[in-house]
């Protein structure tokens, strides 16, 4: 109805994939202290290697902000892109915490899956309501996947609780629900097939998330 977001909406219709996504065994295993740290290890060194590729699909969301000249929308966009200087930083601690040598990780294949769908971004056909929406969907599958692991009644490893603080703070919820605010906007203004486009973008993003966790927490 009206009183609902577009974006909350989509959540609410595909509540399914939503949460094979930010529920998946691995980060429950987070939550319940039966984290395979081989596994997280594992994660480590390829979220590292997506957040590089993040930088650069931030910066065509950035830069097709500017062309449709949104003020404030540009100015949490930049402030996003200018966290991701500091959260390389975090990794390569992170890194060297978990003896995890960012140098010799080469990608795996889900990993090279999401990353080229980042790359698609880069064309300028793209419109800024599909960017933005696709970049809300991707922070907030790991705010709510994290945030679950700092909710009262956590069994997490105390060795990983800042990774978890990370995307499950407070303060990273409410840059989710800021650009979720930017997102259900631009989707309201927009014409039928770039709502349907978004909608594609919200869909592949789950899945990429869920064959991300899967490429984690898998031996092989
Ligand atoms: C795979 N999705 C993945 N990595 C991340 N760091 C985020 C989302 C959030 O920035």
């Amino acid at each position: 109805g009206k009183d609902t977001s577009t974006t909350a909406a989509w959540v609410a219709r595909h509540r399914r994939l939503y949460e094979r996504a930010t529920r998946h065994p691995f980060t429950v295993s987070i939550h319940d202290g039966t984290v395979d740290l081989a596994a997280f290890r594992r994660w480590l060194g390829q979220d590292y290697m997506f957040v590089k590729e993040f930088v650069a699909f931030l910066a065509s969301v950035l830069l097709k902000c500017c062309r449709q000249s949104e003020g404030s929308d540009m100015e949490i966009i930049l402030g996003g892109l200018a966290s991701l200087s500091d959260e390389l930083s975090w990794f390569k601690k992170e890194a060297d915490k978990w003896s995890v040598g960012l140098t010799e990780v080469s990608p795996l294949k889900s990993n090279t899956l999401y990353c080229r769908f980042l790359q698609s971004f880069s064309e300028p056909e793209i419109s800024y309501t599909v960017a933005i929406t696709t970049f809300w969907i991707i922070e907030t599958v790991y705010q709510d996947s994290f945030a679950l692991c700092i909710e009262e009644g956590n069994e997490t490893p105390p060795e990983l609780l800042g990774t978890c603080q990370r995307w499950g703070s407070h303060e990273f919820k409410q840059y989710c629900q800021s650009l979720q605010i930017i997102a259900d906007r631009c989707l309201a203004e927009a014409p039928a097939d770039v709502v349907r486009s978004a909608e594609e973008a919200f869909l592949r993003v789950l899945e990429l998330e869920i064959g991300f966790w899967e490429m984690s927490s898998s031996q092989t």
